[in-house]
């Protein structure tokens, strides 16, 4: 309970969002090329990905989602916020929830926008990277864990837009992503075009805004 207690602690004492205004201005002429406004309807989720070093070598914990958004694909951990939940508090929640971990360290790596070509919905995924676990993962009803070595992630089993953004999440980067997605969305799994814009570490984190950063649940 301690560890939790902290974890939580450390987590809301850090403003965890940066919002790239020309990346959000290119998103509103490109959905509106198909007559939606996604700009005005986000939708928040999180997303943890756990590391560990183990017998020496780097690895990263993912789970097969075994039902809803993403079923049959490996991914990190995360969902949508429960009412008035930060963003930390809600990947913290999440995490647990769907893998039993609680870490020791967890920052704000990154900020993924997707948009659909067949919906006017605008996902925005608020990505973390965490570390520092005292037991092992447990199965959940959502998700069945397992560590891969970070030179072997199952990229063909993911979500596609993962191919172009984790190799600079793994390599410690923090940015802010745009993958445009084929009509079919999670069916097809097919990025048609994607942007990915570095944060230098030192750019400092905006507050969070009521209106963009804490959209309720539907
Ligand atoms: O509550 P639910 O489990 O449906 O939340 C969806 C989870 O999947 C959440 O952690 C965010 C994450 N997620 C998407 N889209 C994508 C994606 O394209 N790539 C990755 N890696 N994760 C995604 O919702």
């Amino acid at each position: 309970m301690a560890a939790y207690a902290d974890a939580r602690a450390a987590a809301n004492s850090v403003l965890p969002l940066a919002t790239d205004a020309p990346l959000y201005d290119k998103i509103r002429r490109r959905t509106r090329e198909d007559g939606v406004e996604a700009i005005g309807s986000i939708k928040d989720y999180t997303l943890v990905e756990c590391f560990r070093t183990h017998e020496g070598k780097r690895q990263l914990l993912l789970g097969m989602k075994k039902r809803g958004f993403g079923v049959g694909k490996w991914n990190g951990f995360g969902g949508k916020f429960d009412a008035g939940e930060t963003v930390r508090d809600c990947a913290l929640r999440e995490l647990e929830e769907e893998s039993g971990l609680v870490p020791e360290r967890m920052e704000w790596r990154a900020q993924l926008l997707f948009t659909f070509r067949d919906s006017g919905k605008l996902m925005r995924v608020h990505v973390f990277a965490a570390e520092g676990f005292a037991g092992e993962p447990v199965e959940t009803e959502e998700m069945a864990p397992r560590w891969f070595d970070v030179d072997a992630i199952p990229y063909a089993e993911m979500w596609h837009d993962d191919t172009f953004w984790l190799p600079r999440f793994l390599a410690g980067e923090r940015f802010e992503g745009w993958f445009d997605y084929a009509a079919g969305g999670e069916a097809t799994n097919r990025v048609l075009a994607h942007e990915v814009v570095p944060l230098p570490s030192s750019t400092p984190l905006k507050p969070p805004r009521a209106d963009r950063n804490f959209i309720s649940p539907p």
